[in-house]
């Protein structure tokens, strides 16, 4: 059987009938994580994001299975009984009666789907018991002091149990054999996998990783790990760490599962080698692809965005804005704050030699590059603070000048005569526009990070920062802003959502060494931004391999795999100077190409693996479940894009040359420019969507 599935060859999901051929067929399916309704990371992404394609394609035969965490269930999920005659409901109330708290409802996100939530505070008082028997049928020994591993058991005894009791209701009910399916995602979630399996429940079982725990650990220490993947000895490196137990789990997670999938092929050669098993299926992550209604609305909300970031800069570089922000570029890098793996470590070196080109080139433009890594602070700091007072001062006292110009020139106007310019600005209004404009001075340089950062001697972006003189000095052609917190609406330098603040940037920077998938470049090709990827990362090579010059379509692949770290740093730095070299014009152009990306990335294209896994499991339980066949029509490769590349990739120079790109507002010279620009042209007369 074929392992790894081209998404040229798939379909699309298609029978999305809401679960009506999955009735017929007596088929559930439950999905286990413990991130459903529940932020903590990636996985919760995955989950969320697949719930509109899910229940498109399985209505209420679709449940997810999760635990119960108040604040979350609070803001996200809609607490209530399900219809009197589902079996859900006569599982949920069996296992009431033994005094288990279990919530059912429905999580609020697209699609509504069922969700149940088990609150494993209610069998607590069966931790031992549970970990005796757990020991029991496996040989695992979890240490009373692990707390994340107590609360895996307890959540893994209460799924298994309502499985088996969902089970055995369902045949009471329809008197037929059901098809089940359960999927469980990650190694915290794989107790109920395993205890299932070990009591020969009638169920198919999928176990997905999206990292494996020594993977991350083995990354996060300064190992080349992708070169000594077969050398390892696992049970050491894992008793070193202290996580010994919990790598037992997992590997025994995804030998006990009929199906194994994981999120990349990448993460497929690290589990062969760290957990023993191939992955059966690849599980790419889609994202729930919304589309404007007005083709190029995603320009428009990049340039209202980026005039919120305009403002923030304002405050925040007062006092030294000598750059010219119409020919300012915003990159950005964030995510979870491990700095190796995420590759922060060679963003900021390959930063520092951005600034060394752009100041032997004399270009006039300026790169802003943030860092957003949850770090831990003691709040903002007074500098970043006061930079967006004396901005807002500023430009109320202009509001209210300005208004107080206008009622005088109108008066002047009412009387018959134009006003004199002497007229308008009265002496103690300069007096007030000077006061501002002497609070707007000062002599340290604006900060590199806008919090106070608790271990700031230790906090490695920082000493990075340090150490490659990133100051933000107004001869410095790129600046830096180290955001150590997730930003959110209520933030009050920013006052931007993610979301937004990745519209208003013009490139997002993820040179990942460890990234089983990596949302974040994701993220930015659904919302027309490109970005930069690695080899080593699944999205730069699910991307690779789909499209023809993924460079001409916005997604930069750094080489972290077969080059040396210093030939890497200097391929990033080369492409981040050729992005700066782009102009207005060809930056638009490469928006409008990575934006055509995103149906690669719709749930309702890669909700096909997911299906396709789900199969495999079936089959192999109950064999009389025909497999539908693969292949067909929906060919999705993207082709070399026809018009001319927006970089200037045809000449790439192996060192920087000053930028030959026209002026900002180049003139557009052929109909597939304009159309790349969003421009159509109806007989003949031309049509501006901008
Ligand atoms: C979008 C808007 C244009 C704007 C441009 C700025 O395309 O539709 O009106 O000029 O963004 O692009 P830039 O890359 O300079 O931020
Ligand atoms: C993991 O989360 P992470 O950021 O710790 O799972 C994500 C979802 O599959 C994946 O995108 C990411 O690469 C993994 O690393």
């Amino acid at each position: 059987a074929k392992r790894f599935y081209r998404v040229d060859s798939l379909h699309g999901l298609d029978n999305l009938d809401r679960g009506e051929s999955a009735s017929l067929d007596n088929r559930w399916v439950f999905e286990i994580s413990h991130e459903a309704a529940n932020k903590v990371g990636g996985i919760y992404q995955v989950i969320r994001s697949k719930c509109g394609a899910s229940v498109e394609e399985l209505g209420d035969q679709y449940c997810l299975l999760g635990p119960y965490k108040e604040t979350s269930v609070r803001t996200e999920v809609e607490l209530a009984e399900f219809p009197d005659d589902s079996p859900l409901t006569v599982t949920v109330n069996n296992l009431r009666s033994q005094g288990w708290r279990v919530h059912p409802g429905r999580w609020l996100v697209d699609g509504n789907p069922q969700i149940i939530l088990f609150d494993i505070g209610s069998v607590s008082s069966n931790l031992n018991a549970y970990k005796d028997e757990f020991f029991e049928k496996t040989k695992i020994g979890i240490p009373g002091q692990d707390m994340e591993c107590n609360d895996a058991v307890l959540f893994g005894f209460m799924v298994s149990k309502f499985v088996e009791e969902f089970r055995a209701e369902v045949v009471n009910h329809t008197d037929a054999r059901p098809r089940i399916c359960t999927h469980f995602h990650e190694w915290l979630a794989g107790v109920g996998l395993v205890l299932l399996r070990l009591s020969n429940v009638d169920v198919a079982t999928i176990f997905t990783t999206h990292a494996t725990l020594l993977g991350r650990f083995l990354c996060a220490g300064a190992v080349d790990f992708y070169n000594n993947l077969d050398t390892f000895n696992i049970d050491e490196e894992a008793g070193r760490r202290g996580i010994y137990h919990r790598y037992c789990m997992e590997r025994c997670s995804a030998h006990l599962a009929h199906t194994f999938t994981t999120v990349s092929e990448i993460t497929g050669i690290e589990a062969e080698h760290l957990l023993k098993r191939k992955p059966d299926i690849i599980t790419p992550n889609g994202l729930n692809v919304k589309k404007f209604a007005a083709l190029h609305e995603f320009q428009n909300l990049h340039a209202l965005s980026k005039e919120k970031i305009n403002d923030f800069i304002r405050g925040h570089f007062y006092g030294f804005m000598d750059f010219d922000l119409e020919q300012t570029i915003y990159f950005f890098i964030a995510g979870r704050y491990e700095f190796g793996n995420k590759g922060a470590d060679l963003y900021i070196e390959a930063l520092a030699r951005l600034n060394h080109y752009m100041k032997a080139s004399g270009t006039e433009k300026t790169v802003i590059a943030f860092l957003i890594f949850p770090a831990k602070t003691n709040n903002f700091n007074i500098e970043s603070l006061r930079g967006q007072a004396i901005t807002k001062s500023l430009r109320d006292t202009i509001h209210d000048i300005q208004s107080k110009i206008g009622k005088r020139m109108y008066d002047i106007c009412l009387s018959g005569r134009l006003p004199d310019s002497d007229e308008l600005l009265m002496k103690e209004e300069t007096v007030r526009l000077k006061r501002c404009i002497y609070a707007a001075q000062r002599k340290t340089l604006p900060p590199i990070t806008t919090h106070n950062v608790q271990d700031d001697q230790a906090d490695p972006v920082l000493n990075a920062l340090r150490r490659c003189r990133l100051f933000n000095d107004p001869h410095d052609r790129v600046k830096v802003i180290f955001h150590p917190e997730f930003l959110s609406v209520t933030n009050p330098l920013f006052g931007m959502d993610y979301e937004e603040f990745v519209r208003g940037c013009h490139l997002g920077v993820f040179p990942s060494y460890y990234e089983p998938w990596g949302y974040t470049p994701a993220e930015c090709t659904v919302m027309g931004i490109p970005s930069v990827t690695t080899n080593l990362s699944g999205f730069g090579c699910f991307m690779a391999e789909h499209i023809a010059d993924p460079m001409s379509y916005g997604i930069y692949i750094i080489d972290r795999r077969y080059i040396g770290l210093e030939e890497s740093v200097r391929q990033l730095a080369q492409n981040l100077y050729e992005f700066v070299q782009l102009n207005r014009r060809q930056r638009i152009i490469q928006r409008n190409r990575t934006e055509r990306l995103s149906e690669l990335l719709d749930w309702r294209i890669l909700g096909t693996y997911y299906r396709q896994a789900r199969q495999h499991a079936l089959h192999k339980v109950y064999p009389e479940l025909a497999l539908e066949e693969e292949g067909g029509a929906g060919r999705l490769n993207y082709p070399r894009p026809l018009s001319e590349p927006p970089s200037p990739t045809s000449s790439r120079a192996t060192t920087p040359a000053p930028s030959e790109a026209g002026s900002e507002e180049d003139s557009i010279d052929s109909e597939a420019e304009l159309e790349e620009l969003g421009v159509t042209s109806t007989n003949g007369s031309v049509v501006s969507s901008r």
